[in-house]
């Protein structure tokens, strides 16, 4: 049963129709007549184009849904990209944001304030059903938190989670959402308990620590965020977990134009006292390397003295002593300071080596990091390492050492972040007291960065595309694959639909013999390998991997991944290093002699010997499973423009986030199927009216129902739900169809009444 709409049929004045300007997709536009009786176009755009008589004949006349737009794209009678983006720009004119597509919500970045999550409207969503209500991240917070605490009443001993993922475009929303459905879950919880507060002051000292200023985003998180919190059997909060993936370290030493390092810098220059400051030496940021690589030291709409203060108070109630927030600050003074130290370049036995130039802020880091001043030289321009029979230090030239130096800095930033993460799990994630056998219900929260595709592209691209690669099969696998099983286990005939699957991108980087991860992996543990090795082997294993595009010629340090999004080409040089994610010995040693307490905890577990990518990899892969044991929801964010302006609606960059995110497939599918179920108890108590029967066993009924009734029962009873579902038609409608059945009218006639329904 198609209900799509589309005539060519000669037009009148006013009349909504679809033209394509030549930009990929037809967009909206409104018949004009002129004086002389032509027709002219005005598009959405407010263009006009005059119309050849063959193309008049050949209009598209726009479906009335795609005239006003829907809360829910599957209802779109134009079903199609086209549709979908229209539907988004309309609804972004009016000022609407969200929008569903079944029971995915595409959330469109407003870029402003809007009055929509305030108490009221936090009271109004709780408790109504998915679509009863305009569309809302309050709806899809309280579906999750519903069936959360309904599964736990049908059985007791199911852990059940409810399961919120976010993707979508840096900037797009995600962070937001995810506070606004953790804001949602608080209220609707109803404790206002400390530990809920707690939950939520965890946000400002992950962001202080973990997001940055962007080019696309002032807010942007340089790490993925996996937030999973406990409820009790009376649906109240109880605890949360936190897990944090790969923090863009290389942030903390260099910053791209016009970015900022991590907001902490900024905040504790700003927000600490003089004496404070006077104390650990610090002035102001200008004064620090580190802080102004991206030449932006202030962030529009940022107060940074402020936030401090937040910051500051969130600890408090996270439960960092005083002593913490010193020894932290402490630490971090000290990265400003090693940033500030410069190396000189010296020749010792003919050799390229380096001195450290000596200046106050080597002195101070030495302080701050409580090491004799000369080790810490010795261990930032020597290399020591091992060979079979001995320990050996070679000297390194000034750019090396320089290197080694971020490389500590690095190092002690991306352990103290996983410190913070560490404490603050302490704080809000208790072990359930009542022994093993006590069941909790959770609802995760999935923030993690989208995928990245820039002009270079490194390992870390490698790594952060790589678990979009995986998402996406999740995502896909859900809305596509379940759905079909579903039909083939009711018996239901389905036509089947293709779909785009990364199964063979997925096989490439992570499943098949020598896959690229392994590869990587394997010549990081090889003490001769380099990145040109590494690269020849992968060129070698997947020449013929049309997801794989091999390098250009043996000069070429880039290979490129057909991944789901796009192509995207990875610069191979510095992919071993990054992933061995070792520290030179001599550093290590240096730690251990340290007498900072903070700075020797933070690496009290370095000797496990473990690759980037493998950490990653377990990460994922405890992620993967845990989502895979529960029921998804999607909230699809979407940027409507890159220059964060809150009525500009770009459609190149929405087309493509369409495409991308999957959309377009699954409203397809989710249309030829039917989008909302009822199981057979629901639907005898919604069609009792019809069924007239006194039996109870909901199942038999409607069996011996459309047995004793025929296929036009089935028939019939088909069209109600179809009717119910996509028209949210009323029992008044049913009663209708119900006499129709009674009076056993032919199929002919019932049809008729159908469309004289729907017209
Ligand atoms: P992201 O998480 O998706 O990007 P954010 O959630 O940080 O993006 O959103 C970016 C900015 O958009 C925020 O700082 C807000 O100014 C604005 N914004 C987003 N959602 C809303 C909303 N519902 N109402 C008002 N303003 C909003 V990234 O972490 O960069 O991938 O890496
Ligand atoms: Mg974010």
């Amino acid at each position: 049963m198609t209900l799509t709409v589309t005539h060519c049929a000669p037009c009148f004045q006013g009349e909504w129709v679809w033209v394509d300007p030549g930009i990929g997709v037809p967009i909206g536009a409104r018949v004009k007549l002129t004086d002389t009786g032509h027709q002219l176009l005005v598009d959405d755009e407010g263009k006009e184009h005059k119309l050849s008589q063959k193309e008049e004949g050949s209009i598209r006349v726009m479906h009335p849904t795609s005239v006003e737009g829907v809360d829910d794209m599957i209802r779109l009678g134009d079903l199609n990209e086209a549709g979908l983006l229209r539907n988004l720009l309309v609804r972004h004119r009016q000022g609407i944001i969200y929008t569903y597509t079944g029971s995915v919500l595409v959330a469109v970045n407003p870029y402003q304030e809007l009055p929509l999550y305030t108490a009221d409207q936090v009271r109004l969503y709780h408790g109504r059903r998915l679509g009863e209500l305009p569309p809302h991240v309050f709806a899809i917070a309280d579906t999750c938190y519903f069936n959360m605490r309904r599964h736990n009443r049908d059985h007791v001993t199911f852990q059940c989670c409810g399961r919120c993922s976010l993707d979508g475009e840096s900037g797009a929303g995600k962070t937001e959402s995810t506070k606004l459905v953790l804001q949602f879950l608080a209220a609707v919880s109803g404790q206002h308990s400390w530990i809920e507060q707690q939950i939520l002051e965890a946000n400002p000292i992950l962001e202080a620590f973990g997001n940055a200023k962007t080019i696309r985003n002032d807010n942007s998180s340089r790490f993925g965020k996996y937030v999973e919190i406990f409820f009790n059997k009376d649906g109240a909060i109880e605890g949360a977990r936190m897990e944090q993936y790969l923090l863009e370290k290389s942030r903390v030493c260099h910053q791209a134009m016009e970015e900022r390092n991590y907001h902490i810098f900024y905040c504790m220059l700003a927000g600490m006292t003089t004496e404070q400051k006077k104390t650990l030496c610090l002035g102001n940021a200008a004064e620090f390397s580190y802080l102004k690589r991206g030449d932006c030291i202030v962030c529009d709409g940022r107060d940074d003295a402020k936030d401090y203060t937040r910051i500051r108070t969130a600890l408090k109630i996270l439960a960092f002593t005083e002593t913490h927030c010193w020894e932290i600050l402490k630490l971090l003074a000290a990265l400003l300071h090693l940033g500030n130290v410069s190396f000189e370049a010296t020749i010792l036995n003919n050799m390229e080596s380096s001195d450290v130039s000596l200046s106050d802020h080597f002195t101070f880091a030495a302080k701050l990091l409580e090491v004799q001043p000369a080790a810490l030289a010795v261990s930032l321009t020597y290399r020591s390492f091992m060979t079979n029979r001995e320990r050996v230090s070679k000297p390194l030239n000034s750019e090396q050492a320089a290197d080694s130096r971020d490389a500590f800095v690095k190092a002690i930033y991306g352990k103290l972040f996983i410190w913070i993460v560490g404490r603050i799990n302490s704080a809000i994630h208790k072990t359930p007291t009542n022994g093993p056998k006590y069941v909790r219900n959770s609802i995760g929260l999935l923030d993690i960065f989208g995928f990245e595709n820039f002009d270079s592209n490194s390992f870390e691209q490698l790594c952060i595309n790589f678990a979009n690669e995986q998402l996406q099969q999740f995502f896909v696998r859900h809305v596509f694959k379940l759905e079909q099983e579903e039909y083939t286990k009711e018996d239901i005939v389905w036509k089947n639909i293709t779909f785009s699957d990364n199964t063979d991108t997925l096989d490439l980087l992570a499943v098949k013999p020598l896959n690229v991860l392994a590869l990587i992996d394997e010549e990081s543990h090889f003490p001769k390998g380099t990145d040109v090795t590494m690269l020849n082997k992968m060129n070698r294993a997947h020449a013929k991997c049309n997801k794989y595009i091999p390098s250009k010629n043996t000069h070429d340090m880039e290979f490129g991944i057909r991944h789901f999004a796009g192509v995207v080409h990875y610069d191979s040089n510095g992919f071993l290093e990054k992933n061995r994610d070792a520290l030179n010995s001599g550093i290590l040693k240096l730690i251990e002699a340290s007498t900072n307490t903070l700075l020797q905890q933070l690496f009290e577990k370095e000797r496990q010997v473990s690759t980037l990518s493998g950490q990653f990899r377990q990460s994922l892969d405890s992620l993967m499973n845990a989502l895979s044991k529960c029921q998804p929801h999607f909230i699809r964010c979407f940027k409507p423009n890159d220059d964060k302006k809150s009525m500009v609606f770009d459609r190149n960059l929405c087309i493509r986030q369409l495409r991308y995110s999957g959309m377009i497939d699954t409203i397809k599918i989710r249309k030829l199927g039917f989008p909302i179920r009822h199981t057979f108890k629901q639907f005898l108590q919604r069609y009792r009216v019809l069924l007239n029967t006194t039996v109870c066993d909901p199942k038999t009924v409607i069996l011996i129902h459309c047995r004793s009734l025929g296929w036009k029962s089935i028939v019939l009873m088909e069209i109600c739900s179809y009717l119910l579902f996509f028209y949210r038609l009323d029992h008044m409608y049913l009663l209708l169809l119900g006499s129709f059945l009674l009076l056993s009218v032919s199929f002919n006639q019932l049809q008729l009444g159908f469309e004289r329904l729907q017209s």
